[in-house]
Formats: structure tokens, C-alpha cells, sequence
């Protein structure tokens, strides 16, 4: 009894110390755990240690450097239209004006509906972007000395980072194809493709799926929820395996021999960044045009620009085939060493979607003592949109964020300037910058002054003389040029006889056109009947303003007159013959200019070419 009492007291003691002392030691080692491994996983991406809205990211990347490439399974179980089947013709074909603009003509409903989705979805000319298909041969643009060099191989490899989120399937797998048309399989370790989780779940599938079955040494990858340019980048960066790391848009094409200039250079230098002369392609018509030499500089809205190159190097006899140093990059299509890349602090992971990054990386580049430079012998070509077709899910202008990170982490004092011009962003959240700001001590970096001092000395500093070279005239529209004229005279409406003329002034923008009675007087000074034509296939009224097209892009869309832009697009119109009549075809429209009705006051409208005599014209 007395040795069961003793017994059950020392049990009771035991109970109670399990009680008292187990569950608060139980919690207090669970707790610890834990902690560690939050530790654990703030370290793991040491010393790019990220916070917030960044960690959800930095989940990811672990994510997928444990599963590695192979083990991702697709997103898409079920079938989808098959792009092998809809593009086979593929033909490497060169493509000139007269033969883009007859892709572009709309000849049916069908085509009109794959061209007005297209300019919604995509921003741009899908039709003829589809009837080109996968592969065609662009002009060589380079200067002429570039084609003698010889370029001595190199010991580099590159991985082609290529991000996209909803494109177009034909121009996403030309730039594809045009790499792997142009660049030197041993040079080329691999292309990754990153879908930054595109919301059009067909052509996302269709690419996915063309790309595993046709194409070996692309890599495609997903992000798991919409990261935006900046971050894709990153990701798709953490997958690559070349010395290498190219970045370029998804809606490119290289140019003949494009990568050798740019590795040679890297060869040389480890931290150069190098950025090849970026062409135009154009969004309305896909003409692959020439662009001149410039290089990347920025206004005090940290909005990149184009820069007139200074005299300096305007007179260098070499101009067009040596490397032009850059203040700036315009972000989509540059190469470094991907060591360096890592090195240097990859992207700000706190930057959404779009905007900011090519200023941030330009300024770090440049203060953390590398070198950023064009070089002239490469050329790719990018389409140029009117608009960007794609917004941000959390709503919010994402430029004016990125480029507060920009000024807060990279422009010391000189910030002020920034938010001068954008009184706005003071009232803007733009997260915690403070890795980005031990990154820069921790490489090192020089100041922004020194940056402007030496790399930028022709920015003009608002309230400092400058003593630098200064150049006021920055080509904006580097594009623009001074119309030549061909031929001038009324335009009469063949069938009506009667001629074109605006609704309003000459002078007054977004008018529309119309028809009135042929006035003698036009020819002595009246000029609100006198057209002149351009090389560039312009017509102006009283040399005033274009005849262009309103944007509209479902249903009608009438003639107006617009500002002349000087880069062709809907302002282009070239005569064609048809059954021996003259239609005025309009390439960016893919439509002829025609009556709504032939009598004074018809105005004037895009429709379909029919080659009747109804939209007959001539200027004489
Ligand atoms: O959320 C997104 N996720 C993405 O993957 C949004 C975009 N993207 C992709 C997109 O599909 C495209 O391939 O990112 C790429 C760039 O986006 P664009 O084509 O809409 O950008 P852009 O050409 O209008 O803008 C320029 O500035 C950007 C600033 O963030 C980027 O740096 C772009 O790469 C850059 N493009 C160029 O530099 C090409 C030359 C233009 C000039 C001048
Ligand atoms: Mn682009």
C-alpha cells in the first residue's frame, strides 16, 4: 500500500514534470526550429538577401533550382491548336516593301478579324507577322567596313534569355528562329524561353508545345505567377548555363553574324556589357528598317532616350564598326559574362512588371566599374509598338515606382531633379531599398556625380552651367526626317471628278477629308487642294499635315490629317495598279482610300481594295 502510494506519487511527479516542463520545452524547440529555418531561407540566396514582395520570388527560384528544368511538368494537359500545322510553309524568303505590303492587304472578314485582334492583343500587324511565318532574311544593315572583320573565335558560349508574357506566336518563334538561322551552334549553348505566365492560355500552350517538339536546345520555362519583365529575367537567368547571358525581346531578329561583335568585345573586357544597334521593325507593316548610330542617355524623368553621338566620335574615320561607350541602354537586348551578371546584383527584384531597370543597371554598370558600350557590327531588329498591349495586374504606373528605387538607391543628391519633374512619385510607396543600397557598398560603387562627370558629361543639369560638350539637339525622333517631295497637284477622284480637299483649315489636326469641286485657284496660292507626295510615300496637304489613317481599329476607320510623324505606318501610301486603275493602297491598314459617297461632301475612308473604279485616284 505504502510502496503503491510511493509509487503513484513518484509517477504523479513525473506527469507533472512532463506537464511543467515537456510542452514549454516542446514549444520553445518547435519555435526555434522554425526560426532557423526562416534563417535558413533568408540565407539561402545570400548576399542578395531580399525582402517582401521579393521573397515570394526568391521561393520560386529555390523552387526551381531543386525540381531543375526537367522535372517541371506542363501546364497544359489538353491539346491545343498545333503552330507546326498552322505556319509549315516555312520559307527563308527575303521580304521587300512592295512585297510586305501586298501580305498586308486584307482581302477577306477573316483576315480583318486576324488583323484587328492582332493589333489588340499584340500591338501589332499579326497578319502579315503570320504570313511571313518563322523564318525570313532581313537586309544586312551593318556598315559596310563590318563585314571585312574577322572575328578569331573565343572560349564563350551564350544562353539566349528570351521573356515573354502573351505574344504573338509567329514573331516570338521568329526571334527564335532567326537565332538559330544566325548564330553558330558552337557559340550557342541554349535558349530559354521564360513565359512570364501569360493569361492567353492558347497561344501560351501552342507555344510550349511547338517549342518541346521541335525545338532541342530551347528551354521553356514558366514563372509560377506573373513576376513582370524585370524578374522573369532573373529567373530565366537562374536557369542558364552558358558563360554568357543574352537578353533580348520577344519580338526580335538578329542580324547576319550579330553575336561575334558582341563576344569579342566581352572576350576582351569581362566587364563590358554589350548592346548590339537596334533596328526597327516596323509594327504596321514588319518592315525591317536601318536605325542610325546613337546611344542611350536618359531626361531628368528618368525616361530613356536617344542621344546624338558626340562630335568627338562623330568624326572617328572607324564610326560604324567600333564600339560606342553608352551613358545608357534601352534594356531589352544587351550581353554580359553571366558571372558578372550575378556579380553585379542581377536586377532590383523589387521593380514590377515594366520600366526602370535599364537606368538601374546602366547607372550600376558604369559606378560599379564596368564598361557599357554598342557595338555597331551587331544588329537586331525589334518591333517598335505604338503601345505597350499589356497592363499591370496590381494596377499602378510600375515606371514611376522603379525609376523612385532608381533615384533613391543610385542618384544621391541628384534625385532631387527626378522628383522636381515628377512631383507625383513623392506620394508613391516604393518598398524598401535598403539591399539594393548594400549592394552598392558592398561593390564599391562611385557616386552619380562621378557618373555624370565622366560618362554623361553632356547631360545638362538643371541650374549648372555645364562645361561639358554640350549638345542640345537630342534626336527625339531620331527617325524624323525633312520630307522630299516627288510630285505635287490636286487629288481628284477619278469617277466623281471631283477633288480632295479637308473639312476644316489645312492646318487643323484630325480632320477628315473630304470632296468638293476642283479649285482653278489652288494653283496660284489657295493651297487647300494642293497635295505633295515624299519619297516616303507621304501625301500632305498644303505641306502641312499627313494624310493618315484614325486608329481605330474595329469598324470603319476614316481618313484624316495628322502630324507627320516621318516614320512611315499609317502615314505610307503607295499607288497601286489595279486592272489599270490607280487605288491609293494604305500598307498599315492593309486597306484602299475610297469614297463614302462620289458626290461634294463624300468624305473619305479605308475599305477593302476592290480595283473598282470608285476608289480610282490620281494627282496631277
Ligand atoms: O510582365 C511582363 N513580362 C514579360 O515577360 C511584361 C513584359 N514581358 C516581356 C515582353 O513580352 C517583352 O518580351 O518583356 C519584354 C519587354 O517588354 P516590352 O517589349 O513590352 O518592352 P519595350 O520594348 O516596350 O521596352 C523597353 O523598355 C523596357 C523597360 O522595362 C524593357 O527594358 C524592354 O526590354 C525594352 N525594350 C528594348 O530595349 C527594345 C528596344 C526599344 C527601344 C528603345
Ligand atoms: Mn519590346
Amino acid at each position: 500500500m505504502v510502496y503503491d502510494h510511493q509509487n503513484m506519487r513518484r509517477r504523479l511527479s513525473l506527469k507533472c514534470c512532463l506537464i511543467w516542463f515537456g510542452i514549454p520545452l516542446t514549444i520553445w524547440l518547435t519555435f526555434n526550429l522554425f526560426s532557423w529555418h526562416l534563417k535558413l531561407s533568408a540565407d539561402w540566396n545570400q548576399p542578395n538577401r531580399l525582402k517582401l514582395r521579393a521573397r515570394k520570388t526568391l521561393l520560386i527560384r529555390r523552387d526551381n533550382q531543386k525540381k531543375g528544368h526537367e522535372g517541371e511538368s506542363p501546364k497544359f494537359e489538353q491539346q491545343c491548336e498545333s503552330l507546326s500545322e498552322v505556319f509549315n510553309k516555312a520559307l527563308v524568303k527575303r521580304y521587300n516593301l512592295t512585297v510586305l505590303h501586298s501580305l498586308g492587304v486584307v482581302l477577306s472578314p477573316e483576315d480583318q478579324k486576324l488583323r484587328d485582334e492582332g493589333y489588340q492583343k499584340f500591338a501589332f500587324n499579326a497578319l502579315i507577322s503570320d504570313k511571313i511565318g518563322f523564318h525570313r532574311a532581313v537586309p544586312d544593315t551593318r556598315d559596310p567596313k563590318c563585314r571585312d572583320v574577322r572575328f578569331p573565335s573565343t572560349d564563350l558560349d551564350v544562353s539566349i534569355v528570351i521573356c515573354f508574357f502573351n505574344e504573338q506566336p509567329s514573331a516570338l518563334l521568329r526571334t527564335v528562329y532567326s537565332i538559330i538561322d544566325q548564330t553558330p551552334t558552337e557559340l550557342l549553348k541554349e535558349i530559354i524561353l521564360v513565359d512570364d505566365s501569360s493569361t492567353l492560355d492558347d497561344i501560351s500552350c501552342q507555344i510550349e508545345t511547338y517549342v518541346n517538339q521541335h525545338l532541342k536546345n530551347v528551354k521553356f520555362v514558366r514563372t509560377p505567377e506573373r513576376q513582370g519583365l524585370i524578374r522573369a529575367r532573373v529567373f530565366g537567368a537562374n536557369h542558364a548555363s552558358g558563360k554568357v547571358l543574352v537578353f533580348l525581346d520577344s519580338h526580335c531578329e538578329v542580324n547576319i553574324d550579330w553575336l561575334e561583335p558582341l563576344l569579342l568585345r566581352i572576350s576582351h573586357d569581362p566587364h563590358t556589357v554589350v548592346v548590339p544597334v537596334i533596328d526597327m521593325i516596323n509594327h504596321d507593316t514588319m518592315e525591317y528598317q536601318s536605325s542610325p548610330l546613337v546611344r542611350g542617355g536618359f531626361n531628368w524623368g528618368l525616361h530613356f532616350r536617344w542621344d546624338q553621338l558626340p562630335a568627338s566620335e562623330q568624326n572617328d574615320p572607324e564610326l560604324g564598326s567600333k564600339p560606342i561607350q553608352s551613358p545608357s541602354m534601352a534594356g531589352g537586348l544587351f550581353a554580359m559574362r553571366r558571372d558578372y551578371f550575378h556579380h553585379l546584383g542581377e536586377y532590383d527584384l523589387g521593380m514590377d512588371i515594366w520600366g526602370g531597370e535599364n537606368l538601374e543597371i546602366s547607372f550600376r554598370i558604369w559606378m560599379c566599374g564596368g564598361r557599357l558600350e554598342i557595338i555597331p557590327c551587331s544588329r537586331v531588329g525589334h518591333i517598335f509598338r505604338k503601345r505597350r498591349p499589356y497592363g499591370n495586374p496590381e494596377g499602378g504606373d510600375t515606371l514611376i515606382r522603379n525609376s523612385l528605387r532608381v533615384a533613391h538607391v543610385w542618384m544621391d543628391e541628384y534625385k532631387e531633379h527626378f522628383l522636381k519633374q515628377r512631383p507625383q512619385a513623392e506620394h508613391i510607396d516604393y518598398g524598401d531599398v535598403s539591399d539594393r543600397v548594400s549592394l552598392r557598398k558592398r561593390l564599391s560603387c562611385k557616386s552619380f556625380q562621378w557618373y555624370l562627370k565622366n560618362i554623361y558629361p553632356e547631360q545638362v543639369v538643371p541650374g549648372q552651367v555645364n562645361t561639358g560638350d554640350i549638345n542640345p539637339h537630342f534626336p527625339r525622333n531620331h527617325n524624323k526626317k525633312e520630307p522630299v517631295v516627288i510630285k505635287h497637284g490636286q487629288l481628284t477622284h477619278a469617277a466623281s471628278g471631283l477633288c480632295v480637299q479637308s473639312e476644316k483649315k489645312t492646318y487643323t489636326k484630325k480632320a477628315l477629308l473630304t470632296l468638293a469641286q476642283c479649285d482653278k485657284e489652288t494653283m496660284d496660292g489657295q493651297k487647300s487642294q494642293m497635295w505633295y507626295e515624299t519619297v516616303d510615300n507621304q501625301l500632305l496637304l498644303a505641306q502641312l499635315l499627313c494624310l493618315d489613317v484614325e486608329s481605330g481599329m474595329v469598324g470603319m476607320s476614316y481618313a484624316r490629317l495628322m502630324k507627320c510623324h516621318g516614320s512611315r505606318g499609317s502615314q505610307a501610301w503607295t499607288w497601286t495598279n489595279k486592272d489599270g486603275i490607280s487605288v491609293l493602297y494604305n500598307p498599315a491598314s492593309g486597306k484602299c482610300l475610297t469614297v463614302t459617297a462620289a458626290t461634294v461632301g463624300g468624305n473619305l475612308f479605308l475599305d477593302l481594295c476592290t480595283g473598282t473604279k470608285g476608289q480610282a485616284f490620281r494627282l496631277s
